[in-house]
């Protein structure tokens, strides 16, 4: 398993250093458990060895002739027996400790999505933030077009943020198949399934950027949904939650305005940006053989067309009804002006009604 650059250092043979008190108590019950077992290994294979040695055939050694010893028979209950104990107690006490998601200072809904993250801040500082976060390394680099960066593969559109030293519950769901949610340095790993909501937490104690993976086998892209979390120190929080705030209100996103057909390319192109290019190239160029070209496309130039891909998917092509009306409005309206296409536009109330 490949971890963060930072992460990965000292850890490079090992769990990830852990930076939160739970991680913590992960490793050390990692540690003891490989401790007794490594004891318990030696401790039978010597005495076996040695037995196997010392009454060996050659030396004229005899097979005893027995059936049933009481006290080997209840030593070698007694001994594992109290083995387990010692192992379980300890991570039982971790496990609930895990489990107890009370009293979190922020609560972040996490949904798992054919590939990407939705994460919404529901309650505390930040609430009301929303945003999807999805692969960023590109495809030149994938194909190996290009050399690979430190972070190959870690890298995404946007982090998870929290502020260091808060408790910070976690709530998982997913709008398609089952994924899960996973940051080795928390200790933190649970399925995101959906109809349900399940819940973990993390409190962070160190500053930083902290990398993970979906952690479900989630069909084609599984390898290609990582997740980032940003710590940050409270004044870092606040500052990021205003510029946050601030630029969802710029965007802001409101269905019942009358978009210009100028205001739905400009946003269209930001959309089109964080969703598409990737795939279709910023040129709308697409990749022969991979992904068809937007520029004259037929599909483009037909609004229902369009919607009806856009919404549903096709092939490799993903649906995309996890962004708003507004913004599938904006791109499909980007992409039938540009690359040298000249279509028309489509309104958000066009997706409203074809999602029915
Ligand atoms: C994961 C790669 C991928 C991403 C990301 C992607 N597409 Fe596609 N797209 C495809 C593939 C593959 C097809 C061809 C589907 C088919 O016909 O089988 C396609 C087809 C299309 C078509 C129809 C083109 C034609 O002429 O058949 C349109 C329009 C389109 N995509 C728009 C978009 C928009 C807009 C976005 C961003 C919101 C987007 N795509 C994101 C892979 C992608
Ligand atoms: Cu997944």
């Amino acid at each position: 398993m490949a971890s963060g650059v930072a992460a990965a250092a000292p850890a490079r043979y090992n769990l990830q250093t852990p930076v939160t008190e739970i991680a913590r108590q992960v490793y050390d019950l990692h540690d003891m458990m490989l401790i007794i077992c490594a004891l318990i290994f030696v401790a039978v294979f010597s005495v076996m060895f040695y037995s196997i040695w010392k009454h060996r055939k050659s030396k004229g050694a005899v097979a005893a002739n027995f059936h049933e010893n009481t006290t080997v028979e209840i030593v070698w209950t007694v001994i594992p027996f109290i083995i387990i104990i010692v192992m379980a107690l300890p991570a039982t006490k971790t496990v609930v400790a895990m489990k107890d998601t009370s009293n979190a200072d922020l609560t972040i809904k996490v949904t798992g999505y054919q590939w990407k993250w939705g994460y919404d801040y529901l309650r505390g500082e930040g609430e009301g933030i929303s945003f999807l976060s999805q692969l960023a390394t590109p495809r030149a680099q994938i194909e190996g077009r290009e050399a690979k960066s430190g972070n190959y593969l870690q890298e995404v559109t946007e982090p998870l943020v929290v502020p260091v030293d808060k408790k910070v519950r976690i709530i998982t769901t997913a709008s398609d198949v089952i994924h899960a949610w996973w940051i080795p340095a928390f200790g933190v790993k649970q399925d995101a399934i959906p109809g349900f909501a399940r819940d973990t937490w993390f409190r962070a104690d160190k500053t930083g950027t902290y990398y993970g993976q979906c952690a479900e086998l989630c069909g084609k892209d599984h390898a290609f949904m990582p997740i980032a979390v940003k710590v940050v120190s409270p004044a870092e929080y606040t500052a990021w939650v205003d510029g946050r705030k601030k630029a969802m209100a710029a965007l802001a996103d409101d269905p019942s305005k009358a978009w210009t057909k100028p205001e739905l390319i400009a946003r269209g192109e930001k959309v089109y940006q964080a969703n598409c290019q990737a795939c279709h190239q910023p040129n709308g160029q697409g990749v022969q053989g991979a992904f068809p070209a937007l520029a004259g496309s037929k599909v483009v130039a037909s609004t229902s067309d369009q919607i009806q891909i856009l919404l549903n998917g096709k092939n490799a092509m993903p649906s995309w009804k996890a962004l708003s009306d507004v913004e599938l409005a904006a791109v499909a309206t980007y992409v039938k002006n540009s690359f040298g296409n000249s279509a028309g536009e489509a309104l958000p109330a066009d997706f409203k009604a074809a999602r029915k």
